[in-house]
Formats: C-alpha cells, sequence, structure tokens
C-alpha cells in the first residue's frame, strides 16, 4: 500500500487543489487529504468546515480521505505511514516557496515530496484570490465545486452584516 499526503489550508478548497487530488489518487494507493493551518493567512472556514467542504468535494474518490493535522506535516506523514507528500505548482513562484518546504521535509525524513504541474486553466486559482474576488462581489463560480461556492456566498454576507 503506497499511500500519499495531499497537505495544504484549502480555505477554500478549489478546483486547482481537486486536480491536483485526483492525480495523485491516480498515481497512490490511497491519499490523504490533511487540512492544516498556515498561521500567515488569514482564515475565512474553521477546520472542521474545510475538512467537510473537502469531504464533500472528494466524495466520488474512493481511495481519497480528509484529515486534520496541527504540527509538522512530516509528523503526520509518520503517523499514516505516508511515503510521499504531493503538491502543486502553479508556476515559479510556487516552487520558490515549496522548494525549501521540500527540502526541509527530506532533511527531517525519508518522505519524498512529489511535485505535480498544475493545470493551466487552473494556474490563476488560489484560495486567496477566490475569497478576496468573492468578498468584493465577485464570480468564482466554476472556479470551486458548486457547494463550495454556496458556502462562500452564506459566510461572506454573514461576516458584512
Ligand atoms: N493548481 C495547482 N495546485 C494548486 C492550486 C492550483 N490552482 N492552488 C493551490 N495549489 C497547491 C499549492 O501549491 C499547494 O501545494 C497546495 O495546493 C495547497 O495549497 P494551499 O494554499 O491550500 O495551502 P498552503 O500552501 O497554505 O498550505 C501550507 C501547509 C499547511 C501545507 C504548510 O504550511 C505545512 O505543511 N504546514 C505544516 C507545518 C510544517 O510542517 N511546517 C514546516 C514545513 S517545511
Amino acid at each position: 500500500m503506497r499511500r500519499a499526503v495531499c497537505p495544504g489550508s484549502f480555505d477554500p478548497v478549489t478546483n486547482g487543489h481537486l486536480d491536483i487530488i485526483g492525480r495523485a489518487a491516480r498515481l497512490f494507493d490511497e491519499v490523504v487529504i490533511a487540512v492544516g493551518v498556515n498561521a500567515s493567512k488569514n482564515r475565512l472556514f474553521t477546520p472542521e468546515e474545510r475538512v467537510e467542504m473537502l469531504e464533500d468535494a472528494t466524495a466520488d474518490l474512493a481511495n481519497v480521505r480528509v484529515s486534520g493535522f496541527g504540527g509538522l506535516i512530516v509528523d503526520f506523514c509518520r503517523e499514516v505511514d505516508a511515503v510521499a507528500i504531493v503538491k502543486g505548482l502553479r508556476g515559479a513562484g510556487d516552487y520558490e516557496y515549496e522548494l525549501p518546504m521540500a527540502q526541509m521535509n527530506s532533511h527531517l525524513t525519508d518522505v519524498e515530496t512529489v511535485f505535480l504541474p498544475g493545470a493551466v486553466g487552473n494556474a490563476f486559482v488560489s484560495s486567496s484570490l477566490i475569497r478576496e474576488v468573492a468578498a468584493l462581489g465577485g464570480d468564482v463560480r466554476g472556479l470551486v465545486p458548486g457547494t463550495v461556492h454556496d458556502r462562500l456566498v452564506t459566510r461572506l454576507a454573514e461576516r458584512s452584516s
């Protein structure tokens, strides 16, 4: 059984994330999506809400499960017995950000990092831009799953009332 971990903040999950998760699920026997907290980013959804949205969005992928995690991602990988961390790269900016993390994780353990090139059509999609554009009234349908879009609109309306 070769298991991989797809970590991220997923605040909220986008079609870009789902492309990477779906492709990882074809490469590995099992994929665990690890929902973490990036302290440097503003949060819109709680970790529990993000787990719920991911469970819903990946319900059709039989070998994918979702879990929250705290602490080091390599410790989580050891806990679930994963051999690899799978990350998506949209461009050079992602590579600059991800490479030192992959090197640090490789220094800490023997868990490999596997980079998958993001699909060209999703290259401009990030959770932070989705939050910003939706908050300013822009239409982000088609960039996130339908249920995520609905929850986004509801949460932003709650925040502004
Ligand atoms: N297309 C392709 N890939 C994409 C897209 C897209 N449109 N959008 C995002 N991705 C990829 C990102 O490149 C990333 O690989 C992954 O999806 C998750 O993205 P985010 O933005 O949801 O998640 P991040 O970058 O905020 O997550 C950071 C982690 C929580 C994974 C990270 O901080 C972490 O591992 N923290 C744990 C603590 C730790 O171990 N720290 C030491 C690291 S060396």
